[in-house]
């Protein structure tokens, strides 16, 4: 009778084993997850990671901007090597198509060392030269990024004409960074791509891919090293900028073991480290890539973890610290880092000297500190930034960290800059009914001396200027766009250059002195 009974058993979990298969199955190729596999799988990967065409992930899609997802599988996308799908696939296909894409990954793949160095690719056509193949000013170009097209301008100093153009990865964001000699660029995408470019031969050198998803690099003051930080998988991995191999990596998690993404990389060259706020965990992380790290007294909290040949190499210190920072600027001592705190008001100062917290910083409205920009202002050092969710720009002192003033503006902004030589701030209105709108401030006065509307109603943002100063470069951020060139001194417009959707601008001088 106990056999019988187990035999039934036996079947009944058998038979119900076979429905959570059926289900699985039936899951694991839902329709869209086989349309996926049939029609995108070959340029974006069979884990939707990216090959030849980006990674199509929530992490890299909730940031694409410009037509909706379903849109582009059915007409393609133009200017790009996406082909239209509408002979394949209903719109309802589509639309649910997109919809899958948006789901995260079940499982995060490791991207480790054999899978970094398997990704690097190299130009073979690349030739060195000795001296650029180009009679400018080698630190005064203008590198300027098209974001929807995926390619670089680059802009001759002197002439300030248009001097050649190449290919970038797909959606570059964050600052491309420049070898100390301005002869190299390294420029990432949202994909985790790194890309080297020389500007002297005005050729690719190749390209490696640090992470699955990145926010952004920073170089070392040598120019030997680059740090990647990413948001997938959670780590920082840091490269050999001569010919991008894997150096290290980093795997991001808080002292209590929460696992965190990195919100933004930079360089502090006096210690010879690199600076990340942790986006998940409380906590400042300093990695040391200098041969000589500071393992002395005043560096407390300082603890080495990780594989050994790593942890000697580029050894990290964890600064823990009262709020999570979603966003901070690096003061121009490097000794001092203004986070805004992730809940969206207020911010703190952390000394990175003693390794704690030192004021809170009274900054209501999401600033947005990455832009912050520094002036003498009546024989005080200031610091100012922009607010995503205010319409106004607060000025600090770089002092008692006191804010001291908060000037009105007509929308929140994202982009702000100024040059040594320029009496003035300039910013952009990037959000809401203004967003054509860029404002300039008077350094001392801190009031608005002009309002610039280079083209009423398109998106205008992002400022950069000449490495002497004496212009300013304004971004229409529109198909139909262009990069507004004024006099930095009498704020009349010089010239415009037409482009498609540029958006950042970096003058070679002005980034490497920084
Ligand atoms: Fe950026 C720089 C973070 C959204 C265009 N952005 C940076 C940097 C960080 C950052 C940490 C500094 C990089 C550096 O200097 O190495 N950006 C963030 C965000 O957290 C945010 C708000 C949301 C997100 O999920 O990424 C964000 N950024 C955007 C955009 O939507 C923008 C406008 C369009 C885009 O390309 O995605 C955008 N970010 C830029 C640009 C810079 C930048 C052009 C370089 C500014 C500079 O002058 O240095």
């Amino acid at each position: 009778m106990k056999v019988v009974h187990r035999i039934a058993r036996c079947g009944i979990e058998l038979i119900l084993l076979f429905a959570a298969v059926l289900v699985n199955f039936s899951t694991a190729m839902s329709e869209p997850a086989v349309h996926y596999q049939e029609y995108c799988a070959e340029c974006h990967g069979k884990q939707r990671l990216g090959i030849k065409g980006p990674a199509l992930i929530p992490q890299t899609l909730n940031r694409m901007g410009g037509p909706k997802i379903a849109e582009i599988i059915l007409n393609g996308r133009a200017a790009t090597e996406m082909p239209a799908f509408a002979d394949q696939l209903s719109p309802e296909d589509a639309k649910r198509l997109a919809a899958f894409l948006k789901t995260p990954l079940v499982k995060v793949p490791s991207w480790e060392q054999e899978q970094i160095q398997a990704s690097r690719t190299f130009n073979e056509d690349y030739k060195i030269v000795t001296a650029p193949v180009w009679a400018s000013d080698p630190m005064n170009l203008t590198l300027v990024v098209e974001t929807d097209v995926h390619h670089v301008n680059i802009l001759d100093g002197d002439t300030l004409e248009l001097m050649a153009r190449f290919a970038a990865p797909f959606a570059v964001h964050g600052a491309p960074k420049f070898s100390p000699d301005g002869r190299f660029v390294f420029i990432m995408s949202r994909d985790g791509w790194v890309q080297k470019y020389d500007l002297w031969a005005l050729q690719e050198v190749g390209r490696v891919r640090g992470g699955l998803n990145s926010r952004n690099i920073a170089l070392s003051h040598d120019g030997k090293w680059i740090a990647v930080a990413n948001y997938l998988p959670n780590t920082l991995t840091i490269l050999s900028a001569d010919d991008l191999s894997f150096a290290a990596i980093h795997e991001i998690m808080g002292k209590d073991k929460t696992p965190s993404r990195v919100s933004a990389v930079y360089t502090r060259p006096p210690s010879e480290s690199f600076i990340l706020a942790l986006k998940d965990v409380p906590e400042i992380w300093e990695v040391f890539y200098g041969t000589n790290p500071p393992f002395h007294g005043f560096v407390h909290d300082y603890r080495i973890e990780g594989p050994p040949e790593e942890a000697v190499r580029f050894p990290k210190r964890r600064i823990t610290i009262p709020d999570i920072l979603d966003d901070f600027y690096l003061d121009e001592t490097f000794e001092y880092v203004l986070g805004a705190s992730a809940g969206g008001d207020g911010g703190a100062v952390i000394d990175l000297v003693i390794g704690q917290m030192v004021a809170d910083l009274d900054l209501p409205g999401r600033p947005r500190l990455g832009s912050g920009v520094t002036w003498t202002h009546k024989g005080q050092r200031v610091i100012a930034t922009p607010h995503l969710k205010d319409r106004a720009i607060s000025v600090v002192d770089a002092k008692t960290w006191k804010t001291l003033n908060r000037i009105e503006t007509e929308g929140p902004g994202f982009f702000m800059r100024t040059h040594e030589n320029s009496p003035y701030i300039w910013v952009d209105v990037f959000f809401g009914p203004n967003k054509d709108v860029v404002h300039v401030i008077d350094k001392q006065s801190l009031k608005i001396v002009r309002t610039l509307r280079p083209k009423p109603g398109a998106t205008t943002g992002h400022i950069e200027f000449t490495g002497d100063g004496r212009y300013a470069l304004v971004s229409i951020w529109e198909e139909d766009g262009a990069v507004v060139i004024y006099d930095a001194n009498t704020l009349e417009e010089f010239k415009r250059l037409p482009m498609h959707k540029p958006l950042g601008k970096y003058n070679i001088g002005n980034k490497v002195r920084k």
